[in-house]
């Protein structure tokens, strides 16, 4: 097992280190040899298209009978759609995907409490699936280098979640993600004529929980801004400790998770343990190559440090589209999330919603946007005249990448976006009365 996640952080690292010099990116998915014996000099034969080139149909899930286009994040699903970015290597049995997203981000956060900040937003993943006895095995990697931004993430007005010191909640900011996003294990096994049972094993991995992860679905990766729907849908995604039994017949997946419910704490570079507390169900539907749809529920024991004593049961439902043209892609998302929250002495329920649309042409023009509606009531701290009260808080964030060279496999674009923010007038002496949220960015993507 150690040995094993030595290999997978190493694969990881590669990944990064060939967005960084993308002239070795070619040797990334050779050198990760999950086959010993393979003849390295071979490999390194083959050239950057003829690996990108390899048929769609050749690269099965890990987790059923269809094509690996359709898996998300974790044991989520996409529309079958959905064009598989990254590096694709068959190599012996192992079939290998890998695939990466660097920002380095001027973020300027407007009113008395916006801040801004440089940073840097990377994801690098590496997956790979090889037949096993009767059915598949499947192998997941994710890091990120994000808790190099510091402790406290960056500024985002109106978010909140998690901590940067054990002690008070962060607020009006992003928290890092941790540098393990994932590290994962699935067998699945065949049941019928189109039908597959799969096990899922992630420390830290992703629960049935929630639509694809932001940073996972196409209509969000580009997107360099967190979504403030973060928390009502998708913040489940690194999760330490997490077991999936799921099965699926054509178009259809049922899962259930049970896994550790408490929110990474603040320590961003290591693996954190605890006890499953916490369990959560999801039924998804892809009816048409272009839809994928999913309902969940959570029932999150006591996922806040910070109040250990408060429950979330949150419940998720999610639409998403993908329409490939000849010009371009074009996907888009419709979720909406609601967090009941149980502690001592209170009981909120709280809706949010996210429309979010990508579009992206001729390879070249990116243009997105983002609308998100959410009802906050953890903007002001402990002994503030508003703490405890909630906010209806709606933001529509628009913007546009125009990819300017590629290096190897990697491509590169600059953006920029502004996000407008309209919240009751209540909190204008907080926030001034209309605060907004500029970015402008560098993104690579492999
Ligand atoms: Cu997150």
């Amino acid at each position: 097992m150690d040995r094993s996640l030595l290999t997978l952080t190493a694969f990881a690292a590669q990944l990064f280190l060939a967005c960084a010099a993308p002239g070795a990116a070619a040797q990334t998915p050779a050198s990760s040899g999950a086959d010993a014996s393979h003849d390295h000099a071979s490999m390194a034969g083959h050239n950057m298209a003829s690996m990108a080139s390899m048929a769609k149909s050749d690269m099965t899930s890990a987790l059923g009978r269809y094509s690996m286009s359709r898996e998300g994040s974790g044991t989520s699903w996409q529309p079958d759609a959905t064009p598989m970015g990254g590096l694709h290597v068959r190599q012996g049995e192992w079939s290998v995907m890998a695939r990466g997203l660097v920002n380095a981000i001027y973020d300027k956060q407007t009113g008395p409490r916006g801040d801004d900040q440089a940073f840097t937003q990377s994801m690098a993943m590496l997956m790979g699936n090889r037949p096993l006895g009767p059915g598949t095995l499947g192998l997941r990697a994710m890091v990120s280098l994000d808790p190099t931004m510091g402790k406290s993430g960056y500024p985002l007005l109106f978010q909140t979640g998690e901590t940067a010191d054990g002690a008070t909640p962060l607020v009006d900011r992003q928290h890092p993600h941790d540098f393990f996003m994932e590290l994962a294990a699935s067998y699945s096994a065949k049941l019928g004529s189109d039908g597959a049972a799969f096990a899922y094993f992630g420390l830290p991995g992703e629960p049935a929980l929630g639509p694809n992860a932001f940073m996972h679905r196409f209509s969000g990766m580009r997107i360099p801004e967190a979504p403030l729907t973060h928390h009502w849908l998708d913040s489940t995604h690194i999760t330490f400790g997490v077991a999936t039994l799921g099965a699926s017949k054509g178009p259809v997946q049922i899962e259930a998770s049970w896994f550790n419910g408490r929110e990474p704490d603040s320590a961003r570079w290591n693996i954190e343990t605890r006890p499953f507390d916490s369990w959560s169900a999801r039924l998804s539907y892809n009816p048409l190559p272009e839809l994928s749809m999913q309902v969940s529920y959570g029932d999150l024991k006591s996922p806040e440090q910070l109040e250990p004593a408060t429950r979330v049961k949150r419940t998720t439902a999610s639409i998403s589209h993908h329409r490939a043209t000849g010009s371009g892609n074009w996907a888009t998302t419709l979720a909406y999330g609601r967090n009941q929250k149980s502690g001592p002495g209170h009981e909120v329920s709280e809706p949010g919603w996210l429309l979010e649309s990508t579009y992206v042409m001729r390879d070249t023009h990116t243009f997105f946007a983002r609308a998100e509606r959410v009802r906050n009531g953890e903007l002001f701290a402990e002994g503030q005249p508003l703490h405890g009260q909630e906010f209806d808080i709606r933001k529509l964030s628009v913007g546009y990448i125009h990819d300017v060279a590629s290096t190897g496999p990697v491509k590169w674009g600059i953006g920029g976006l502004v996000g407008f923010i309209k919240t009751p007038s209540q909190l204008d002496p907080s926030y001034g009365s209309s605060p907004r949220s500029y970015m402008l960015f560098v993104q690579g993507r492999l």
